[in-house]
């Protein structure tokens, strides 16, 4: 019988104050020091010494896991945050006229355990809860199903996650961009993935700073957009690479 695969989800807060997020999918044999390296990862994270650690495991079934290859990934060479601001609006003009409301919540929204959805049409933000937004969860690298679990880090690799995630947020369903400025204080490259491809972007906020958080751009003319949306990207597990 081939091994059951798990899908591990940690996250920590303080005083209610969401400081982490991280899971991984794995077989059955890793699900033990994935729990102690998630573990690790929440007590080391630079934005705080945790009150609470949840750490969630939960089997899935083999023909639901969605399997998808990674996005080519452009470079873009940038200096500053204002150039920044111009290569992502621009990039945005290709699908909504609101590109400069969406960099104006990338610069000013923080805090959130998950991402902002915005209608491409209209430019409001149309997301259910607007104090958590939308988690793109239940994913991971393929590379998790093959690793020593031994000698998985406990540290984050932003590129590595970024790019898992974005995957996912591209492939689901009325998604049209998502754009992405790290919340973590120095980490300071970011991204915009319009249309599938994604753009890395350095110097998209100055360094020092707890500012950070994700927009998803949507089509939202199909009635049932948003509740689709939502299921897909917290439920629908996917295995990138
Ligand atoms: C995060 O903090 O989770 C966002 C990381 C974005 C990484 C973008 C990149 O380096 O390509
Ligand atoms: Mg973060």
């Amino acid at each position: 019988m081939p091994e059951t695969m798990y899908s591990i989800k940690m996250r920590a807060s303080r005083a209610g104050a969401h400081i982490s997020g991280a899971e991984r999918i794995v077989p059955a044999r890793f699900v033990g020091q994935v729990s102690e390296n998630l573990h690790a990862r929440a007590l080391g994270h630079p934005k705080g010494i945790p009150d609470s650690i949840v750490v969630t495991t939960t089997a899935l079934v083999a023909d639901d896991i969605i399997y998808l290859p990674e996005l080519t990934v452009t470079e873009l060479p940038c200096a500053t945050p204002s150039q920044a601001r111009k290569l992502v609006t621009d990039l945005l003009a290709e699908i909504t006229p609101h590109s400069d409301t969406i960099w104006n919540y990338l610069e000013t929204v923080t805090g959130m355990r998950g991402a902002m959805l915005v209608d491409a049409e209209t430019g409001h933000r149309v997301e259910p809860d607007m104090h958590r937004g939308v988690r793109a969860s239940t994913m991971d690298h393929r590379s998790s199903l093959n690793l020593d679990a031994r000698a998985q880090p406990g540290n984050k690799n932003y590129v590595h996650e970024a790019r898992v995630l974005a995957a996912k947020v591209a492939s689901c369903p009325h998604v049209v961009a998502e754009i992405c400025i790290s919340d973590d204080p120095d980490y300071t490259t970011g991204y915009a993935c319009v249309q599938g491809r994604y753009h890395r972007i350095p110097h998209m906020k100055a360094a020092g700073t707890n500012q950070g958080t994700r927009v998803i751009v949507i089509d939202r003319s199909d009635e049932h957009a948003l509740t689709e949306i939502s299921e897909y990207l917290e439920n629908q597990a996917v295995i990138v690479g």
